[in-house]
């Protein structure tokens, strides 16, 4: 298991390298052109600038989150193969420059979804948090608007402001993708991504939708054991893997977690872990990474990956906002620092266990 960390880049990112590279364990940058809209080539040159930064701060790039897809693959436009080609220049220049591990989505609309950037906790610090009722009650081509109030000037991730400015014409373009035709269109664009993965030794890492059902009538395809199965055996192919994102799957208290890492063991490329509060099974808020903090066993989860032979990368997830920081929600540097170190301490006592078992 590698332990690495997410990064937005130096416009854009509160984090700085230097500050990254001083958290024990941490050598692998979690990073993306952040200014790329999706469907666009991501160009050598900027890649290889990217990569010149982060190792001339002692890191390196140990995976890309994320290369979005464009709505035009997903819902499967007469142009996707256009943008499907771009899609494949951007793995030979990541390939290139030996990149292997790409996350992406495959979310209509919207990307992962909370109702509440800043949910104040009995200690102060403040979580990321949702709720169906507000949900419910938000008309989705006003959620943007709600949320762009509490996210501290930084843009979030998948939520880029000028996508979000044309919501209802998004709505629009995906009314008659149902959730068969989305799992059609993931399918193809994986078949023919595959020859270039293959060539370059990606790892494709689908990220589960978050929370893990439909919002807003929207189709979400990534949900749980059942979907993921299915989606890795339609596309039978080592590099088609997959993000296992514990508070995203987490999101639905019928996803046995544990059970799924077993399920699906060999194919998670990547690992995103956090926990998870629930106030009610559609009530939830992101606490802090330690077990006791939250519902999660996160001893058992890392035994889960553990045991069943996890050795890619891994990083902690969304973080309070504690001590003062403020950053983009979620991705502030303390509380994710203190996720990196506590996830790396059950690692050393399950590895040291098993080894003198
Ligand atoms: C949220 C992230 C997601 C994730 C994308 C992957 O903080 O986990 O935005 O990066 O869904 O494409």
């Amino acid at each position: 298991m590698e332990m690495t960390f997410r990064w937005f880049g130096s416009k854009f990112d509160s984090v700085t390298l230097q500050q990254i590279r001083q958290i024990p364990g941490v050598k692998g940058i979690i990073t993306t052109l952040y200014d790329t809209t999706p469907g666009e080539v991501w160009k050598a040159e900027e890649i290889k600038a990217l990569k010149k930064e982060v190792e001339d701060a002692g890191l390196k790039i140990s995976g890309i989150e994320s290369v979005n897809v464009c709505d035009a693959i997903k819902i499967g436009a007469s142009d996707r193969d256009q943008y499907i080609d771009n899609y494949i220049q951007t793995l030979t220049n990541l390939g290139e420059e030996g990149i292997h591990t790409v996350c992406y989505n495959f979310m209509p609309v919207f990307d992962w979804t909370r109702t509440e950037l800043a949910r104040v906790r009995e200690d102060g610090s403040t979580v990321m948090a949702y709720t169906q009722e507000a949900v419910d009650r938000i008309n989705p081509n006003d959620i943007f608007n709600s949320l762009n109030k509490e996210c501290n000037g930084y843009v979030l991730p998948g939520w880029e402001p000028d996508r979000m400015a044309q919501v209802k014409e998004l709505f629009e373009l995906y009314k008659d993708v149902d959730a068969d035709r989305l799992f059609d269109n993931l399918v193809y664009f994986l078949k023919a991504i595959m020859p270039v993965c293959d060539k370059y030794d990606i790892n494709m890492a689908i990220h589960p939708d978050d929370p893990a059902w439909s919002v807003y009538g929207l189709s979400r395809i990534i949900t749980n054991k059942e979907q993921i199965l299915k989606m890795l055996k339609a596309v039978d192919n080592v590099h088609n893997g997959v993000t296992l994102c514990t508070g995203s799957y987490g999101t639905n208290l019928d996803n046995d977690i544990v059970d799924t890492i077993h399920a699906i063991k060999g194919r998670i490329h990547f690992a995103h872990v956090r926990n998870l509060k629930f106030i009610s099974p559609t009530n939830f808020e992101e606490s802090a990474h330690l077990s006791s903090d939250g519902d999660f066993d996160m001893y058992a989860i890392m035994k889960a990956l553990y045991d069943s032979g996890f050795d890619g990368i891994m990083r902690p997830d969304h973080g309070r906002m504690i001590w003062g920081e403020k950053a983009m929600p979620g991705y502030g540097l303390y509380d994710r620092a203190l996720g990196a170190v506590y996830l790396q301490g059950l690692w050393e006592a399950i590895d040291k266990n098993a080894k003198n078992a």
